[in-house]
């Protein structure tokens, strides 16, 4: 729903002029400079099968490809010919160039337990896995539904239907028993991986439940290899199920990647969407393979002895994209923690750093604001000298949240990045890099090699510098989405046929004088007060950048007079109480009387997904004073709704 499709222009209210040097210590070990990102970028667009070919070129290939791009509009073959398996360079590879005894996954469980994974003792459990599910009757292109907590063994199964040619179906662990069903019927899948129960909150989850019902919705599914995780003894049904750790056991630890053609389906990862039902974005195993490659290195500024900590679950892109397989590609150490930030308190996030020496921290906004309401006391009691780089993604990072990270975290010697892409693009598509980039807090940054961004209006007309607009891919890039699962005409209409011949990806944002791209929010949760478009980032982000706020999120309720209104929601900092009329004049200052709140509900949770993101389409039901209607179920806590709607605003 966009409320005024009339106008696509946003206006741009937020005045933020910080622009933060990248530390000299950083700098000069940088991998990127500036000089090299420029002579990159402008190669990558200027003559792409040469600067693909020598990047896919690092990696292993079965057959070479005979043409980099293949561009159909819309659809697109990337190293077109070519055969590859990804779990074999993420892993054989490694081994085969020296690196069997490194480290590949630091894995500590939320009851403290740390397992250890060494590329050897990785790759070895992962043919044993893939003989295992081949055993399943599991075949090439098959569909295989992951629903698990995050174990080492959700990383091995994801590699193992990489290796096999299966495509993965990651549904979180977190989701309920429709949403489970409804994933595994739309993809089709043969086989669910599941566990007993994860543990969350010093609680248990219990996964094979939640399976076992979901089964009996699902009429394709064949069987369920369910890891033994909490040790709480499920029921297992006879023929159906079979224990994880029993059919690894059981099966030979010798197998062979299968090559597979650059374009065979990888994985279906679904996505929320606005409204109606998950998209499945599929993605194919080449273009995928060297887009997530390239930017992990180049992104991170990746070290041979870097500990990399991605916080995301593997249930979203982040987690697939660098959680597992761009890190694995490069080499590199890997940690993965299981549970919630503020288990058994909000340290836990420093211990890991601070106990497993963690370089590189990579979380999201929804994080970094709840740290930062716990204040900086609690961080200020661990070691945190390891860190040398700091990420951001998921969201728009609010500048005061993004102050706070860079400052308390980051102790002002760590760059942070802000970076934007979504589970569509694959890999992350805007950022600076971390040494060759200042920073502006608020501004997702530049766009990666081979991205070629734009600003629009829906007909298509390029806006100028610091006009707000729609965020557009102008060609195509290799970790490109290819397609809806089992819906091509839905790819094609949400995709390239909102904007002619670009891909809309549903944002809003404006681009300054220096090329950097500031994402402003979602369109269809921009606000229209008075014939003002009014982005949600900035609005909230003023919001949050008042003492006593900690995190906010503004949508827009129907007026008479000013078409909408701007309704807030707003969480208090630590310790302090929010005055409303405070707040409205802050507001009003800071980015003028338009933006003022007309209510402000002073909560104690926001609705969110499980990746952190704010669903601000609930907020609107609530302050038109609406019963909820929509999917619920890909929320974190339903129950937060149900408390906001028996508040009252202020
Ligand atoms: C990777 C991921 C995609 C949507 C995207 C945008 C928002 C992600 C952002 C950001 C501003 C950033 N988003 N990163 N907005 N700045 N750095 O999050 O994928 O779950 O598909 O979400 O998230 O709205 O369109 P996904």
């Amino acid at each position: 729903m966009t409320h005024s499709p009339s106008n696509d222009h946003i206006d741009n209210v937020l005045h933020e002029t910080r622009v933060i040097q990248p530390p000299a210590g950083f700098v000069a070990n940088a991998k990127v400079t500036r000089e090299e990102y420029d002579r990159r970028y402008r190669q990558s667009l200027d003559d792409p099968d040469t600067f693909w070919g020598e990047v896919a070129g690092e990696l292993t290939w079965m057959k070479p490809w005979e043409q980099v791009l293949d561009w159909q509009e819309p659809h697109v073959r990337w190293f077109v010919g070519g055969q590859t398996n990804l779990a074999y360079n993420a892993l054989d590879r490694q081994v085969e160039r020296g690196l069997g005894d490194k480290r590949a996954f630091i894995w500590e469980g939320e009851d403290g337990e740390v397992r250890t994974f060494t590329y050897s003792a990785l790759l070895s459990q992962v043919k044993r896995a893939a003989n295992a599910m081949l055993a399943l009757g599991v075949e090439s292109g098959d569909r295989v539904t992951l629903y698990l907590p995050l174990i080492p063994e959700a990383a091995i199964a994801m590699l193992a239907c990489a290796r096999i040619g299966a495509v993965h179906s990651v549904v979180f662990g977190g989701f309920s028993v429709s949403a489970l069903s409804d994933r595994i019927n739309d993809c089709q899948s043969k086989l669910l991986v599941t566990a007993d129960a994860g543990l969350r909150r010093g609680g248990l989850v219990n996964l094979k439940a939640n399976a076992d019902d979901a089964a009996k919705k699902s009429p394709g599914l064949e069987h369920m290899l369910v890891v033994d995780r909490a040790g709480s003894n499920p029921p297992m049904k006879e023929g159906r199920d079979v224990w994880w750790f029993e059919a690894l056991a059981a099966a030979s630890d010798e197998h062979e990647a299968v090559a597979l053609d650059s374009e065979h389906p990888l994985f279906v990862l679904y996505t929320s969407g606005s409204t109606g039902k998950p998209k499945g974005v599929l993605h194919t195993t080449g273009g995928y393979m060297v887009s997530t490659y390239l930017t992990m290195e180049t992104v991170f500024d990746l070290k041979d002895d870097d500990v990399f900590w991605c916080t995301a679950d593997v249930g979203w892109v982040t987690g697939h994209s660098y959680s597992v397989y761009g890190p694995l590609l490069n080499g590199a150490t890997v940690m993965l923690y299981e549970g919630a930030p503020n288990h058994p308190d909000w340290g836990r996030f420093w211990d890991i750093v601070q106990k497993h020496k963690v370089t590189i921290l990579y979380t999201a906004p929804t994080a970094i604001r709840a740290l930062m309401r716990q204040g900086d006391e609690i961080p200020g009691k661990y070691d945190l000298s390891s860190l040398r780089l700091l990420g951001s993604v998921g969201e728009p990072i609010n500048p005061e949240a993004w102050m706070w990270y860079a400052r308390v975290i980051g102790g002002d010697r760590c760059p942070v990045i802000d970076t934007w892409w979504q589970t569509e693009t694959g890999s992350i598509m805007l950022t600076t890099l971390p040494g060759a980039h200042p920073a502006k807090p608020g501004s997702a940054g530049l766009p990666m090699y081979g991205i070629d961004p734009a600003i629009m209006t829906r007909d298509g007309q390029e806006l100028g510098p610091d006009e707000g607009g729609l965020l557009v891919i102008k060609r195509p890039w290799p970790s490109m989405l290819r397609t809806v699962y089992g819906d091509d005409e839905r790819y094609k209409k949400s995709y390239w046929g909102e904007i002619p011949h670009v891909y809309f990806a549903g944002d809003g944002a404006r681009r300054d004088a220096d090329g950097y791209i500031t994402v402003m929010g979602r369109v269809d949760d921009v606000l229209n007060v008075s014939g003002h478009r009014l982005g949600t980032m900035e609005i909230e982000s003023a919001l949050v950048a008042h003492p006593s706020v900690a995190e906010a999120a503004v949508v827009g309720r129907p007026d008479d007079i000013k078409g909408e209104s701007v309704v807030a929601f707003v969480l208090p900092q630590g310790g302090q109480t929010v005055d409303p009329a405070a707040l409205r004049a802050y507001v009003t200052r800071e980015i003028g009387a338009l933006a003022r709140p007309d209510a402000i509900y002073i909560a104690d949770a926001l609705p969110k997904t499980r990746s952190g993101k704010i669903m601000r389409r609930f907020l609107r039901q609530i302050a038109a004073g609406q019963a909820i209607q929509g999917d619920t179920s890909t929320l974190e806590d339903p129950a937060v709704l149900d408390r906001l709607a028996e508040m009252s605003a202020v």
